[in-house]
């Protein structure tokens, strides 16, 4: 008789079997709904922006007597205020945080010294830049601590806002997010009447997102943040709340997107215009109306701003659109909104011109000869494969132009950086992608038709990088090595260039 209301050990074993399922059912919800409620940043009208914004110096240069124009850096580390006190551990190039800009003339022959004092192994790669492979500064031209590494090479591109940041494999996001990286102006003589005055109406924009804590730098993800590290807190220039004091009808401000992860899509909010006049690797044919620019990590642009004298306009970042599913979008800052950097027009401007109506002169890459097909398939690999150094995935032929096809077959964000070269995007998505571009943002399941050209440099045992410009996946293998070879030469054996190797004076 008992044993009809008594239930037997099985059924009291299952039941608190289920008891337990469905609390670890309902402790996973509580822990999404926590990590989805609290990945939304929104920080419009609650940031003061009322520190002036620190603009990095130029770096000096003097004429070698071989005619080079050389340049010294030493990246080291420092401490820095960047918000949260004075002792934020931190590294810079010739400082605390960040780099000089670097400005030079196409034509000029750059030396640049790079001096590693860091106390670890890293790299100094020139983003944008047209240069031998030997002088890139990718994985294979390790600077050892103490050591120098002088890549030397003849500008030979157009007038571009380029940048300077570590491509140490599997270290990059790191040594990016500590702070070093700069940017790399180059001015072309002859060229377009622009506002070109440095730091006056000529503005280095370096936007990063950072996190922080007990006052430090911290680069721990957050929860299914598949993108990697994403801050609330964002610094231009290293400064944090920053504002610009505009003293001239229009400023020109050089958008640098040099965070680990994160989208802005940049818009000025207030009594302003916006004209887009040049994109990662220059101008554009004619300046552009828009009313907003929307960067992935690695991407420039190039933008005129008209502040109405007397007013105070911000430069903000409005949720981008990623074109990710729900969830996906608000752990990458999909829905995020963030003030950037104030703009506060004086009473009385110093007159400024228009941006002319032509900037540059269509280009013409040439007709394709090869079709490649690269397909991001996961956060660490292309066509399936995972960087090796020691694999040479593409080769290309010198004074040839191809269509690179990048498609992103998974559901995360990603762009796509290729190094040494300018694309022009075919089937541009509105004037910010129809510039010359290194970097540009692959939806999931979208396609992206590159034309790239190849011209000049070659080197059978060097390789230059094609990657995707979210770091945390650069460092976990989304990249792939190519050489450019003489019509009909093939790889040779991986690159056993001897990082220390001063380079040979190369030109185009
Ligand atoms: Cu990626």
């Amino acid at each position: 008789m008992g044993s009809r209301v008594l239930p037997s050990r099985l059924a009291i074993v299952a039941r608190l079997a289920l008891i337990v399922i469905l609390a670890g059912i309902a402790a996973m919800a509580i822990v999404m709904a926590m990590a989805w409620s609290s990945a939304v940043t929104d920080t419009s009208g609650a940031v003061a922006l009322d520190t002036e914004l620190r603009i990095p110096p130029l770096a000096g240069s003097r004429i070698g007597p071989d005619g080079a124009r050389v340049f010294d850096l030493e990246m080291r580390a420092g401490t820095a205020d960047l918000g949260h006190g004075p002792q934020t551990r931190t590294w810079g190039v010739n400082g605390d945080y960040l780099g000089p800009t670097i400005r030079a003339a196409r034509g000029d022959t750059v030396r640049i010294n790079v001096d590693n004092e860091l106390g670890e192994t890293s790299t100094l790669h020139w983003h944008g830049m047209h240069l031998p492979a030997a002088m890139d500064g990718g994985p294979h031209q390790l600077i050892e601590t103490g050591q120098r590494w002088a890549p030397e090479w003849t500008i030979a591109q157009p007038a571009a806002t380029l940048w300077y940041h570590p491509h140490l494999h599997g270290a990059t996001a790191e040594h990016v997010y500590r702070g070093i990286a700069g940017m790399f102006i180059v001015d072309e003589p002859g060229g377009p009447d622009l506002p070109s005055e440095y730091g006056v109406d000529d503005i280095p924009v370096i936007v990063q997102d950072k996190q922080f804590r007990d006052g430090q730098l911290d680069m721990s993800p957050a929860l299914f943040a598949e993108a990697g590290v994403l801050g609330g807190d964002v610094l231009v220039n290293g400064t944090p709340a920053p504002y610009l004091e505009v003293t001239t009808e229009r400023v020109r401000l050089r958008l640098l997107n040099a965070s680990s992860a994160r989208s802005y899509r940049f818009v000025v909010a207030g009594t302003a215009t916006v004209d887009l006049i040049g994109t990662d690797g220059g101008l554009l044919e004619r300046p552009h109306r828009v009313d907003h620019v929307q960067l992935s990590p690695g991407e420039r642009a190039e933008i005129i701003v008209e502040v109405a004298a007397g007013t105070t306009a911000v430069l903000r970042s409005e949720p981008p659109e990623l074109g990710l599913n729900f969830w996906t979008d608000r752990f990458s800052g999909g829905d995020d909104t963030l003030e950037i950097l104030g703009l506060r027009a004086v009473d009385n401007l110093a007159p400024s011109p228009g941006p002319p109506p032509v900037l540059a002169a269509p280009r013409d890459l040439g007709e394709p000869a090869t079709r490649r097909e690269l397909t991001i398939t996961s956060s660490s690999t292309i066509n399936g494969r995972t960087m090796d150094m020691e694999r040479i995935d593409e080769t290309v032929t010198v004074g040839t132009t191809e269509i690179w096809e990048v498609r992103n077959a998974t559901g995360d964000p990603h762009n796509f950086h290729i190094h040494d070269v300018q694309f022009q995007i075919l089937d541009p998505e509105g004037p910010l992608q129809s510039g010359p571009k290194d970097t540009v943002y692959i939806r999931p399941g979208q396609v992206v038709r590159l034309l790239v050209r190849f011209e000049h440099y070659t080197d059978p045992a060097t390789p230059y990088m094609f990657h995707c410009h979210l770091l945390a996946h650069e460092d976990r293998g989304l990249m792939g090595q190519f050489v450019v070879v003489e019509p009909g030469a093939t790889a040779t054996e991986s690159s056993r260039e001897h990082p220390m190797r001063n380079g040979a004076r190369a030109g185009p």
